[in-house]
């Protein structure tokens, strides 16, 4: 890019009080947490050939999807290379990396060190996630809240050791890991009995949760439904956000796990009052909880405004979460962290404090004009600009499609 073109949009900016070299420092500060899951549509390596369940489902069959560990880190890697800024990797318990014939309840770090090893070399951060689907024990539908004992102490022991490995990661790279908690408990149809699983639930948790650890923060997520658990999900988000409050948890808000019309970005400031932190799972419903890819839609912007604005961003782990298999699972982690940055860089190209005065003042009409004309300020040349600045390629797709050719087609 020519660097008069940069020159020229930055005193854009600054005649407006914006400091675009330090919204791009403070950009270059935030760590996207990046699920592994797109990348293999949701499958692991712990039993692969079992079913997707827990209510949430993969659709599309485009070719290439990793099948090993190593085909996952690789993917990963040319997916990185296409993201400016240092990141962080997001894992489920069934991409364990093992020989050994484990079940859940087993895990312990050690299955975990090729992860760790990889996140070291490559300057990542990890997160870790219990899985409590896609297993014989889960297929009547409930895990931490079942009624049948031995199920549940099965899910407890699973989440107990999912903290220790989260642990294990936070040590042995400097950064704090989170091992966020969801299960897909719930009915098709209408309970009677609604409160005795989330009794069941509450308890459970108050045993997975019991040890305590330096180097890793619990999370919570919620769910309004799943599919074939359409009328009743035990955990809740009145659930989860009572009992995140109550325990000093981090509450993790899915922005695809709510009613159509509800926002996530207007719950962040709320919830930032009374929990320890938060989780985001950056994620795009489209009519249902379907996890399309993260694009720059006007959802994803307010929730980086309110982040920005609010000066959330210390105590906001942002996730991402959507898995879509009717596309290269590569460009869907590069489109959707690339949207998650733009967005965060847009907001931190705001005058959030002429427009805070305005609206101290009661000048509406300056608040409501200002934010209109930043719309079609120059940001897509300073996005450009961080890019070249990170040696990422502006133009990211033929590096994908021609990885594509050399690689993911002949899987
Ligand atoms: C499901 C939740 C959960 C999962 C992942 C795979 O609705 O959003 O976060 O997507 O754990
Ligand atoms: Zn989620």
């Amino acid at each position: 890019m020519d660097i008069n073109q940069y020159k020229f949009a930055q005193e854009e900016y600054a005649k407006i009080g914006v400091d675009t070299e330090l919204a791009i420092a403070a950009l270059k500060e935030i760590r996207i947490s990046i699920h592994c899951w797109q990348g293999d549509d949701v499958r692991g390596f712990l039993h692969p050939e079992s079913d997707l369940s827990g209510g949430i489902q993969v659709t599309g069959n485009y070719p290439g999807a990793a099948r090993t560990p190593e085909e996952l880190r690789a993917d990963m890697l040319k997916a990185l290379s296409l993201i400016p800024g240092k990141h962080r990797i997001n894992l489920h318990a069934i991409y364990a990396d093992t020989d050994e014939k484990v079940d859940l309840d087993q895990l312990e770090p050690r299955h975990f060190e090729s992860w760790v090893a990889f996140a070291k070399e490559n300057g990542l951060g990890l997160d870790f996630n219990p899985t409590f689907f896609s297993h014989p024990k889960a297929d009547d539908g409930f895990t931490l809240s079942s009624a049948d004992k031995n199920i549940q102490d099965f899910w407890i022991e699973h989440g107990k050791r999912s903290r220790k490995i989260a642990d294990y990661f936070g040590k042995e790279l400097g950064l704090k890991a989170i091992n966020n908690i969801w299960i897909p408990d719930g009915f098709k149809d209408r309970p009677i009995d609604r409160l005795s699983p989330r009794k069941r639930l509450a308890a459970a948790l108050d045993e997975v949760l019991c040890e305590k650890y330096e180097h890793m923060e619990d999370a919570v997520e919620s769910k309004l439904f799943g599919i074939g658990k359409e009328s009743y999900t035990v955990g809740s988000s009145e659930f989860y956000t009572a009992y995140a409050t109550k325990n000093n948890l981090f509450l993790c808000l899915d922005s695809g796990h709510f009613h159509p019309t509800e926002m996530i970005s207007d719950k962040l400031s709320a919830v930032s009052l009374f929990t320890k932190g938060i989780l985001l799972h950056v994620s795009r419903p489209v009519r249902w909880d379907s996890d399309h890819v993260v694009t720059l839609d006007d959802e994803l912007q307010e929730i980086a405004n309110e982040l920005v604005y609010n000066k959330l961003l210390d105590r906001t782990a942002i996730g991402l979460d959507f898995f879509d298999a009717s596309i290269n699972r590569i460009a869907a982690w590069v489109i959707g962290t690339r949207a998650t940055l733009k967005a965060l860089l847009r907001a931190l190209l705001v005058p959030i404090d002429t427009l805070q005065q305005s609206e101290y003042r009661q000048d509406y009409t300056t608040r409501l004009a200002l934010t209109e004309s930043l719309k079609t300020y120059p940001f897509g040349t300073i996005w450009n600009h961080y890019c070249q600045t990170t040696n990422t390629p502006k133009d990211w797709l033929p590096e994908v499609k021609d990885y594509e050719n050399k690689i993911l087609s002949k899987r």
